[in-house]
């Protein structure tokens, strides 16, 4: 695998999940395969699960990991070329990731959509940047469209924990203070789109999700009909998508948030966020305390999904 950006990258799904379980099993069995390699994870955002899990999937596999916070240490980077660059920031991301990339094998992505314009997050300006100027092969820690380790995760928790063959799961929108991306839901949805489970997307209507990731899922606007028989309910926030709202908060609808009196409507469903998440907005403290709450170990699985991922492309270097 040369590239981590996408569902795409991994080739036969269920052979992947394979992977990732036989790795979970021992995680130090590939300790060689990283020997005198450096990861350099670069994040525009916060991150609390992929800096660390993929910290710890980089030292399974015996490489070395640099971190660098953009904003905070660095010098403020221009994005956009041709811009006269006489503001705040100090050098261009043009000179940067060539430097960046010179310190390293291998380079992680964070970089959110920013919501300023649904085309240079759509483009996936910044990742592109990197893919284009770094010469390295380049893994996306969320970027703007897509958080594919975050994905790759829940699939491993699902297959982990599912009690029937195919599955029915639930992607449902829920309220929240702040306008979040898509990119976890956009990546959610594509690899349920791929997987071998009964899947549906819940949201209000204007919440309709990008067509290339949603595909031919089943839309269900009635949330309590969507919950009925459900083996796994996935909880997301993410802001409007559609022209002309993108990026904006269509709603704040608290009975959309999850609950035990919901979650009864459903076939004893498991839990899954994948977290950070605020509690009583998207999900009650009982529902996400419960025995049925799987987000710690959806959570533990990012160092799973990222050792597996590192290990192919420390395979393909
Ligand atoms: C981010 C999001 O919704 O994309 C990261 C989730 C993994 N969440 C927040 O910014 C709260
Ligand atoms: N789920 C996830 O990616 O969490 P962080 O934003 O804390 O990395």
């Amino acid at each position: 695998m040369k590239n981590y950006l996408s569902v795409n990258d991994l080739g036969n799904l269920q052979n992947a999940v394979k992977e990732a379980i036989e790795i979970k099993k021992n995680r130090f069995a590939y300790k060689h395969l990283g020997e005198n390699k450096t990861c350099l994870l670069v994040f525009f955002n916060n991150s609390l699960r992929t800096r660390l899990s993929t910290q710890k999937a980089a030292m399974n596999l015996g490489m070395n990991t640099i971190v660098l916070d953009v904003n905070q240490g660095a010098w403020k980077l221009e994005t956009e070329r041709g811009v006269v660059m006489d503001g705040d920031k100090s050098e261009h991301l043009l000179e940067a990731i060539p430097v960046m990339a010179s310190y390293c094998d291998i380079v992680g992505v964070r970089a959110f959509a920013q919501f300023e314009s649904k085309e240079y997050d759509y483009n996936e300006t910044i990742l592109n940047q990197f893919i284009r100027y770094s010469g390295k092969p380049v893994f996306s820690m969320e970027a703007a469209t897509a958080h594919p380790l975050q994905a790759f995760a829940d699939l491993i928790t699902i297959e982990e924990n599912k009690k029937t063959a195919r599955p029915k799961v639930v992607l449902t929108w829920a309220p929240h203070p702040k306008a979040l991306p898509q990119a976890v839901p956009n990546s959610f949805a594509d690899f349920m789109n791929e997987a071998d489970v009964d899947f549906v997307i819940t949201h209000p209507e204007g919440y309709e999700l990008c067509e290339s990731f949603a595909r031919n899922a089943k839309v269900e606007y009635n949330q309590n009909k969507a919950f009925e028989g459900a083996d796994f309910i996935y909880a997301k926030n993410w802001a409007a998508y559609a022209d002309p709202n993108y990026g904006k908060i269509l709603s704040k609808d608290m009975s959309w948030m999850v609950d035990s009196e919901k979650m009864r409507l459903t076939n004893n469903a498991f839990f899954m966020h994948c977290l950070p998440v605020r509690r009583n907005m998207i999900v009650s403290d009982d529902v996400i305390e419960s025995p049925q709450s799987l987000v710690i170990q959806e959570a533990a699985n990012r160092e799973i999904s990222a050792q597996t991922v590192l290990k192919r492309m420390l395979e393909s270097l």
